[in-house]
């Protein structure tokens, strides 16, 4: 009886890809919802990747397996999340240009897509352009724009800039994020929301959304 979300959390810790994903396939079978799917099991189990590797107890290529099983047990009920997933609109992501980094920013985006949204996931070394145009595109709610690098985080404020030329910028709720940036960065250069880390994210955003 009853899947054990707790295994589930546990095996994306371990980065055990295949268990990952019979645990959310037998979750789902069970009719255990996207939702706690999500935040009972995979959004815990990246959660203490998270921790771990801030406290040296996990290693680069470890963290990167732990994404892999969550993307990977994520593209069983990504049908499900897609059904919830207009509720919340979109959102388009990306990493500015000059900047491969892009294991923060796909767990961004997963967690966001976890949260209902339908995320546009532009990927790395991106121009400042192709944020300005994936807006005009899209039309999201939100722009997440990732920055890894002292010498990259700069684009972060071009972007920016880039909406206001295009006359967009008040259409677009911008959150930043990466390792280098911080909250004061965030305000110096006129983003909406900064988070230290995705899970964050997803909260200040519903929080920036609610205050209106
Ligand atoms: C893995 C890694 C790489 C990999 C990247 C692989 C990949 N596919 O991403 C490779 C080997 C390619 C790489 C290359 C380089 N790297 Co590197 N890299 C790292 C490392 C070790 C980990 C980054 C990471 O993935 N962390 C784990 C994730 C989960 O954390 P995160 O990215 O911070 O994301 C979290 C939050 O920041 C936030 N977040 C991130 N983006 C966003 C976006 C939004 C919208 C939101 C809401 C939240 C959010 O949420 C995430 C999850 O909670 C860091 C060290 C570090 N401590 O960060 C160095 C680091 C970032 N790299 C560094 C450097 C210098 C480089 C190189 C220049 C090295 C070199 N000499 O070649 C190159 C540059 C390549 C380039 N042009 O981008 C420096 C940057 C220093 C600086 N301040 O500028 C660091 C800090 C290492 C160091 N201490 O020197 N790197």
């Amino acid at each position: 009886m009853g899947v054990d979300l707790s295994k589930l959390s546990e095996s994306v810790v371990k980065g055990q890809i295949d268990e990952a994903r019979q645990l959310t396939e037998a979750a789902v079978e069970e009719g255990v919802s996207v939702e706690d799917i999500m935040n009972q099991g995979l959004v815990v189990g990246m959660e203490t990747v998270g921790q771990k590797w801030k406290n040296d107890e996990m290693f680069m290529p470890e963290v990167i397996r732990s994404a892999k099983a969550m993307s990977n047990a994520m593209d069983s009920i990504r049908s499900e999340l897609e059904k919830t997933a207009s509720g919340m609109g979109t959102m388009v992501i990306g990493t500015v240009a000059g900047d491969l980094h892009d294991i923060g920013k796909d767990l961004a985006a997963m967690m966001f897509e976890g949260a209902g949204y339908k995320v546009v996931n532009l990927g790395i070394d991106q121009p400042n352009d192709a944020f300005v145009e994936a807006v005009k595109e899209h039309k999201p709610k939100l722009l997440g724009i990732s920055a890894l690098l002292t010498t990259t985080m700069p684009r972060m404020g071009e972007i920016i800039n880039g909406l206001k030329e295009a006359g967009i910028r008040d259409e677009v709720a911008v959150i930043i994020g990466g390792a280098p940036v911080t909250d004061d960065f965030a305000k110096e250069i006129g983003a909406d929301i900064y988070a230290p880390n995705a899970r964050a994210g997803v909260e200040r955003a519903e929080e920036y959304f609610k205050a209106g």
